[in-house]
C-alpha cells in the first residue's frame, strides 16, 4: 500500500474532495492541516512546498500538485472514477461544473468592494445557483440511477456533495425545492464509510 500524505489548509477548501475520497475508499493518509488552530506557520510552510500553494499530496514520497488532478488520480486508484470511458467522461463533466459553481462562489468570498459584493450575492441567488441547480438535476435524472454516473458513488457524488456544503451552511434551504439533489445529498451522507465523517469533521466556512 501507497504511504499517502496530504498537505492542505485546515478548512474544507480545495482539500476536501481529496480527503473524502480517502475515506471513501477506506486508505490510510497523513491528513497534514496547515495553519491548524488558528496558527500562522503558512509563510514559513510554503518553501517547502512544489509550487508555492495547497494541496499537494505526497505518494511514497513523490509529490502531485492540483486539487483535481489529486481527485481524479486517486479516484481512478480506488475505482470511483467510473467503469468505461464515457462513465469516466461524465464524472469528470460533473467535477468540472462543479468546480465553476465554486469559482463564482470564489469571486463573493474575494470581493471586498461592498457594492460589487451585493450585486455577486444577488446574481448568485437569482441566477448562478439556480442555473446550476437545474443542470445538475437534470444531469442526475438523466443519466443517473441513484447516483450521478452509473450504479455506484464516485468522485461526482462526492464533488456535487462537496460544493453545496459551504451554501448550505448560508442558507439551510437551497435545496429545498430540488428533491433529486436533497436525495442525493441524503445517500451520500448516508454511505457508511462516509457517514461518521461527515457528522464529525470541524466546521469550516468554506
Ligand atoms: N488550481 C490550484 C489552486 C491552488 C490554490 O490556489 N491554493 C490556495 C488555497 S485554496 C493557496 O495555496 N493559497 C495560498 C497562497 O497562495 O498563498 C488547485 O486547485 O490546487
Amino acid at each position: 500500500m501507497a504511504c499517502y500524505k496530504l498537505h492542505y489548509f485546515a478548512v474544507r477548501g480545495r482539500g476536501e474532495l481529496i480527503r473524502m475520497l480517502f475515506i471513501l475508499a477506506k486508505v490510510d493518509f497523513q491528513d497534514i492541516r496547515v495553519n491548524e488552530g488558528g496558527v500562522d506557520e503558512w509563510e514559513e510552510y510554503r518553501h517547502g512546498t512544489p509550487t508555492g500553494e495547497l494541496p499537494f499530496l505526497e505518494v511514497d514520497g513523490k509529490q502531485l500538485t492540483q486539487s483535481l488532478t489529486i481527485a481524479r488520480y486517486l479516484a481512478r486508484k480506488f475505482g470511483l472514477a467510473g467503469d468505461t470511458n464515457w462513465e469516466q467522461a461524465l464524472v469528470e463533466q460533473i467535477v468540472d461544473t462543479c468546480d465553476d459553481l465554486r469559482a463564482e462562489n470564489a469571486k463573493i468570498i474575494h470581493e471586498r468592494d461592498e457594492s460589487k459584493l451585493k450585486y455577486l450575492k444577488s446574481k448568485m441567488t437569482e441566477e448562478v445557483l439556480p442555473k446550476f441547480q437545474n443542470r445538475l438535476t437534470r444531469f442526475l435524472q438523466q443519466h443517473g440511477d441513484r447516483y450521478f454516473v452509473g450504479s455506484k458513488i464516485t468522485l461526482a457524488d462526492l464533488a456535487v456533495h462537496e460544493v453545496f456544503t459551504t451554501f448550505l451552511q448560508n442558507d439551510p434551504s437551497i435545496l429545498d425545492e430540488h428533491n433529486s439533489l436533497t436525495e442525493h445529498r441524503r445517500l451520500v451522507e448516508q454511505h457508511p464509510n462516509l457517514r461518521e465523517y461527515i457528522l464529525n469533521r470541524p466546521y469550516s466556512v468554506v
